[in-house]
């Protein structure tokens, strides 16, 4: 049957299932076209159910039989599952159905990739594969029989019997549908074992297509140091005797939490030193930590329902931020966090598809996986963190383990936790549950008498639906410095309550500079006039390395934006105070890195877009060239000795000192090439062993216009490799000149390794171009017509995939009339499509409007 007529669904609506689950035990009979799935439930009555009606989801399922202790039942069928008469007491449910996995392009439920069956379940996956309550309140143990004659067969939970054609597993933890998994094919493991804390042995293994075997062992390590820092920090241990991983090619995201078997988009997991960045090591650790640390944060404590996200993910993105600090570096960790957070998240809490991190309506939950969901939701834990202190936190989170262990639990629980543990009104702290928008937080000064003022006034726009907001208590880490650069009061929480409010410094013997926001410490956007001269003392003096690199990052902003409002040249007093920083052998080279490094032009537009102006893509994109064209010119003697005296000499290593090293002699190199034409970067491409400095290289030369042959040579020795074929796609759009993007894009789209059916493939391709802001609204429109045209075609196929880089169009109110006019179009196109997804349907609703 297909889909129903879109309907909204609200958290207020919510009412506990009618019948619970105690167990599942399902039969699969693999074949790519007529799979036949046989489950056999056990339904109880919910005694805190207001009614009795029956009701299981299924989509896509062929029925040829169901029963009801024993006795065949005719269901009546309806749009999104089927209805029967049910006994008003525990009863069994058996149903036969048939799916063919090989028809499932979408990616969700049963699907084969490259050979291999494959599950993606959340958030409503199962019921493509059968008739069941999918809801995450409804938690069951499962016990699951695959037929196959593939070699390796994998559900969750612990083996309990193989034999010829088959194996059954069993977990015994009850969990939500959402969780299952199953896998099957011709896979090669790469194993080891880890014992938890009180002893117990526990195989791990990373299942990898033939081929695949050596870029597993980083992904093991990081592993292993989750498994190892979850005991120690948070004093969780593994509970099953088997732990999986599995990568597989068509994923539609990052990577999946399913108990005991967690499944990767191999981008995720697979690496080496030739074919993965230093970049892709940080991530793939950090999704490994991540999925892993779901095991308790998701999955022994899930959620009530899908409008309680945030309390998974939020905790969970949080958990794996502490983890890669402690790993690598903190402040680094952090710089590229807000990096990411404002590129991503504040976008999006500043355009049409704004939503509280614990939103209270949806048409498609796939359309809330958002970095408002994830990364402003772990902003949250860290303001948590931060009023309770770190001894009241990690007391909450231990009652929250001991209170809610087999819960599906709500974001009133996770708060009631930390009152109770506190004693604290967390009232007001639900706001940024509650109300979408970044806050805005100017600040005034006064000093008189050795008395120094802070006065602080918050303010949140209106968002889709919210007019209105109230304040919020946001945490504000300040720290003053002595006008000699000594800091003379330390960092101290400032904790604000109201829309305004003042915090007084006493007894200080000269008007102080004040370090606002330290550590990032709330995700708001902090409004303050200060001086150039100002941010460069900071840039110098800061003893927060965030608000160091904040203080940079400043600084360059201010002159971009000077040169793009008013053509004024580049201010060579920021290109020394940088200078200073880049040469200062005292501070870590990937935070030296991070340092030259300029606001994004989407940062730039919507800089423009706060000051009442309406940004020029191409202005801005011509700002950048030339305020890097002057640095590069600027440092021309320091830049080579820095090149030089970062190489690393050692064997590759994809640690935190190493990447560093590497990250800041590429940001050199970056320069350079604008200076030397590319000589130094062909040098590199050429004795290149490893992909950071491959890909670097390459970058620089495309930049330069010199990328030719280098790319063809590129395609030639990797084109067997479809993870670094993905990156060659993805360089030469990230690194066209803008009016070439659109044109650049098109004809790989072209090319006979394009395939929208793989979604890595899909973003390498169009997701480049939508990330080239200055191609992408490249005046002509091409940019806006060759993304629908490629929209269009992959929505039939995944929806899912097709809905989120509808965002891409996110910020067209931002823009001039014509590209107003020109993305309107688009999005009408795209509304105009018979049969377009509820997903896409949704997204292009939201955007529109605006
Ligand atoms: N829970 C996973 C992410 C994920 C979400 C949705 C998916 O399909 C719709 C797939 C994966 C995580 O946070 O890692
Ligand atoms: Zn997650």
């Amino acid at each position: 049957m297909k889909d129903a007529a879109p309907q909204t669904i609200y958290l207020k609506d919510y009412t506990p299932p009618s019948y619970l689950v105690d167990s599942v035990h399902l039969t699969f009979r693999l074949s790519p076209e007529h799979t036949r799935v046989v489950s056999r439930i056990e339904f109880r009555p919910n005694p805190e159910a207001a009614n009795r009606d029956f009701f299981l989801h299924g989509e896509e399922l062929r029925l040829h039989s169901a029963r009801i202790n024993g006795a065949e039942v005719t269901p009546q069928m309806t749009l999104e599952g089927l209805t029967c008469e049910v006994p008003d007491a525990p009863f069994v449910w058996e149903s036969d159905v048939e799916i063919s996995p090989v028809a499932n392009t979408a990616l969700e439920g049963l699907y084969i990739s490259n050979g291999m069956y494959s599950t993606q379940c959340e958030a409503q996956g199962f019921r493509k594969i059968t008739y069941y309550p999918d809801r995450p309140d409804v938690m069951a143990t499962f016990t699951v029989r695959i037929e196959s004659d593939l070699p390796v067969l994998l559900s969750n939970g612990n083996p309990v019997a193989q034999g010829d054609g088959f194996a059954e597993w069993h977990d015994p933890w009850p969990k939500p549908a959402y969780l299952f998994a199953l896998v099957a094919g011709d896979l090669i493991n790469h194993p080891d074992t880890f014992t938890t804390k009180s002893g117990k042995d526990v195989e791990l293994n990373i299942w990898v297509r033939p081929g695949d075997e050596d870029k597993c062992a980083f992904g093991m390590e990081a592993l292993k140091k989750s498994m190892k820092w979850d005991e120690d920090v948070y004093g969780r241990e593994y509970d099953l005797d088997i732990f999986n991983i599995v990568a597989v090619d068509d994923f539609n995201m990052g990577a999946m939490e399913n108990k005991g078997l967690n499944i990767f988009n191999s981008s995720c997991v697979l690496a080496s030193p030739e074919t993965s960045t230093d970049a892709n090591f940080e991530r793939i650790e950090a999704i490994i930590a991540h999925e892993y640390f779901h095991n308790w944060t998701g999955n022994r404590i899930t959620c009530r329902d899908w409008f309680q996200l945030c309390l998974k993910e939020g905790l969970t993105v949080f958990r794996d931020s502490q983890f890669t600090s402690d790993m690598r570096s903190a402040p680094v960790k952090r710089i590229e966090d807000v990096i990411a957070l404002r590129g991503r998240q504040f976008r999006e809490d500043n355009g049409p598809l704004a939503h509280p991190v614990r939103p209270d309506s949806f048409v498609e939950i796939n359309n809330f996986y958002t970095a408002t969901v994830y990364e402003k939701g772990a902003e949250l834990i860290g303001m948590l963190k931060t009023l309770v202190g770190d001894a009241d936190y990690a007391k909450a989170l231990d009652l929250y383990f001991d209170r809610h262990d087999g819960d599906a639990a709500t974001i009133e629980d996770w708060l009631k936790v930390f009152e109770d543990t506190t004693g604290r009104d967390l009232t007001q702290f639900k706001r940024w549950y509650e109300q979408a928008g970044t806050p805005r937080l100017s600040v005034s000064e006064a000093f008189e008498d050795g008395t120094y003022t802070l006065t602080f006034k918050q303010d949140t726009l209106p968002t889709p639906g919210q007019d209105h907001k109230d304040p919020r208590v946001i945490p504000i880490a300040v720290g003053l410095l002595n006008p000699n650069g000594d800091e003379v009061v330390p960092t101290t929480i400032l904790e604000m309550t109201g829309a305004e409010q003042s915090f007084r410094f006493e007894g200080l013997a000269a008007k102080p500079v004040p370090s606002i926001l330290r550590d990032f410490s709330a995700p708001v956007i902090l409004q303050r006039e200060s001086s150039d001269q100002e941010r460069a003392f900071l840039l110098a003096h800061d003893t927060d390395p965030f608000n160091k690199w904040e203080a940079g990052r400043a600084l360059a902003r201010s002159g971009l934006i000077a040169m793009i409002r008013d053509g004024a040249a580049p201010d060579t007093g920021h290109l020394d105070a940088l200078q200073a920083v880049v040469r200062d052998d005292t501070l870590d080279p990937a935070f030296r890195a991070l340092a030259i490094g300029l606001p994004s032009q989407d940062d730039l537009a919507q800089t423009l877009v706060n000051l009442g102006e309406v940004p020029d893509p191409m202005a801005i994109w011509q700002a950048v060239e030339v305020l890097k064209q002057t640095i590069a010119q600027h440092m021309q003697d320091l830049l080579p000795r820095i090149y030089a005296q970062y190489q690393v000499d050692d064997a590759y290593r994809a640690d935190a000192d190493q990447a560093g090293a590497r990250a800041l002699a590429n940001a050199a190199l970056a320069l350079i090439s604008r200076v030397d034409g590319g000589a130094q970067a062909q040098a590199q491409y050429d004795k290149a062993d490893n992909m950071t400095q491959q890909l670097a290289a390459l970058g620089c030369l495309i930049g330069a216009n010199k990328g030719d042959k280098a790319v063809q040579a590129f395609y030639e020795q990797w084109r067997h490799d479809r993870l670094v074929i993905d990156k060659w796609f993805s360089l030469q759009i990230a690194y066209s000149d803008p009016d070439h993007a659109a044109e650049i894009a098109r004809a790989l789209t072209d090319h006979p390794d394009f395939t929208m059916k793989n979604p890595n493939r899909f973003r390498a391709t169009l997701g480049a171009l939508a990330g080239h802001p200055a191609g992408f609204h490249h005046a002509s429109g091409a940019g806006y017509a060759l993304l629908t045209d490629w929209l269009l075609k992959l929505d039939p196929i995944n929806p899912q995939t097709t809905a989120r880089m509808c965002s891409a169009f996110e910020t067209w109110k931002r823009y001039d009339a014509d590209r107003q006019s020109m993305i309107l179009a688009q999005l009408d196109r795209i509304l105009g499509q018979q049969g377009l997804s509820r997903d896409t349907t949704e997204m292009i609703t939201r955007i529109r409007s605006a």
